[in-house]
């Protein structure tokens, strides 16, 4: 494989979907040089004559869900279910930050001897490096609020998937997103990835993937004071207390931790249980597991497809096998070709156990006991990650002050849902940096600016 081109495989089959040209430091140059000369206009442009362009945007999008949906299955192995949902995603994104570019206003400010104003301004051009685990929808959770405040994005997918991405950057100008504005550049991370990092015509970095990666791409912002977001791993607590309705619990855990063959910076990998109702819970648990259809992503009955790469296949087998788990409960899976791995619960594990304390990024979950409240949120808050979190319980003061002392940004009480474009997403501690999505998902792409205007004279 020549290194100037990615190779894009199916992981349901591994057969070549495409070959794709890898970009070089001087692509990315050549790019903010475009995206700096696009952004001038963007930003000039008035608010509400963005705001129809993002719109038309987001209707070429739904017209191509379907299309986008099984490029997404080809190149990164998605259920047909949730790569729609995830297509759907984007074009929702996309009218969700229209609908703020009208409403991004600045303030006034009561202040002694004149009037004092804010302006939102735009930050110029934005890097977007993305991971390939929801390769569609996290490209788009910056792209869209960063195109709205009125900002140019240059996106580097990663390198097992970037054909969403590219076609995205087609249906982009066909909706009359001018050009140069929205551009994707596939490559290496350490390669084009890095650039858009050095480059100093960039000023904003938005990162989604390793926590290792992201705090060198944080080491090498702080050079540059650049601005960036940062949303990495994680190590999320599902905790099942004993009062919970435990047949609802047990049935939502397999697909809390499944979904995307577990490859979910937000699964529920620590399957914490008070110890009163453990036995009960693995009980309902097992059968739920056995019977999760792992398989062909096209058959719309799958529910878990393969993992990216045979690399992610080779390290989720070697963190299960390193465990050294007193038992397991185990699914099914294919055999291949394919990446494919099989559902599994282990338990009997120490507390302190790789698999329970590190992410896996595969479809595997260890179970733990606790005794109390407090040891729950002990257990809870033991990892180094932050990001998400279930707790289940019928007791609403306790379902609050878990709440509270659980340190992550994305908690759901008797649910395991996390991301909504409407809400702010991102993490506690080494989980991320940043916020995204939400009601304030354009200011983040935005540099506040404070005009103080004299109304007594020079003296003030
Ligand atoms: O991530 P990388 P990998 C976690 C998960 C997984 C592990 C490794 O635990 O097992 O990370 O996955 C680009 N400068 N997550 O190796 O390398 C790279 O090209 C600039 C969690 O795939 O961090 C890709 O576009 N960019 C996560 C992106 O970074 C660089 C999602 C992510 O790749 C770069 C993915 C560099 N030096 C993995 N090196 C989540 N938070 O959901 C790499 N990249």
């Amino acid at each position: 494989m020549r290194k100037d081109l990615l190779q894009v495989l199916n992981p349901a089959t591994e057969e070549v979907v495409a070959t794709v040209p890898a970009a070089t430091p001087a692509d990315v140059d050549a790019a903010v040089t475009r995206a700096t000369a696009a952004q001038r206009s963007w930003a000039a442009a008035a608010p509400a004559e963005r705001a129809r362009i993002l719109r038309r945007f987001a209707s070429v999008v739904d017209s191509h869900v379907e299309e986008l949906a099984l490029l997404e299955v080809r190149e990164a192995g998605h259920t047909l279910g949730n790569a729609r949902w995830e297509a759907g995603n984007v074009r929702d994104l996309l009218d969700y930050a229209a609908g703020g570019v009208e409403r991004l206003n600045g303030r006034q400010i009561p202040v002694p001897g004149g009037l004092d104003v804010t302006i939102l301004e735009p930050l110029g051009v934005v890097g977007v490096i993305a991971p390939w685990n929801f390769p569609m929808p996290i490209a788009a959770w910056a792209t869209a609020p960063a195109l709205a405040a009125g900002n140019a994005v240059i996106l580097k997918p990663a390198e097992t998937t970037p054909l969403t991405a590219l076609r995205l950057a087609e249906l982009a100008l066909e909706a009359g997103v001018p050009e140069g504005l929205f551009q994707v550049l596939p490559g290496e991370g350490p390669v084009a990835g890095n650039a858009l990092v050095e480059h100093p015509g960039v000023a904003k970095i938005v990162f989604t993937g390793s926590t290792r990666v992201g705090k060198s791409i944080m080491a090498s912002c702080a050079d540059r004071v650049k601005r960036l977001t940062l949303e990495l791993g994680g190590k999320s607590p599902n905790i099942v207390f004993a009062d919970a309705d435990l047949e609802a619990a047990a049935a939502a855990t397999p697909m809390s931790f499944l979904d995307n063959s577990g490859q979910d910076c937000c699964a529920r990998t620590r399957i914490l249980v008070q110890r009163s109702a453990y036995d009960r819970f693995l009980e309902l648990l097992t059968p739920a597991i056995e019977e999760i259809v792992v398989g062909d992503p096209l058959d719309e009955r799958t529910q878990m497809g393969p993992l990216i790469s045979r690399a992610q296949l080779d390290r989720v087998r070697g963190h299960v096998e390193g465990a050294g788990a007193a038992e397991a409960i185990r699914g099914k899976a294919p055999e291949g070709p394919g990446f494919w791995f099989p559902p599994t619960v282990l338990t009997g594990l120490p507390e302190d156990a790789p698999c329970a304390v590190e992410e896996v990024f595969g479809p595997v979950a260890v179970v733990l006991p606790f005794e109390d409240e407090a040891d729950a949120i002990r257990l809870a808050n033991a990892t180094e990650y932050g990001l998400s979190g279930s707790i289940w319980t019928r007791d609403v003061g306790r379902a609050l002050r878990a709440s509270r002392a659980v340190r992550a940004g994305n908690l759901s009480v008797n649910s395991h849902s996390s991301v909504r474009y409407w809400t702010p997403f991102g993490g506690f501690r080494q989980s991320g940096l940043g916020r995204e999505l939400g009601p304030d998902a354009l200011t983040a792409f935005t540099e506040t600016k404070n005009v103080f205007i004299s109304t007594e004279g020079p003296a003030l």
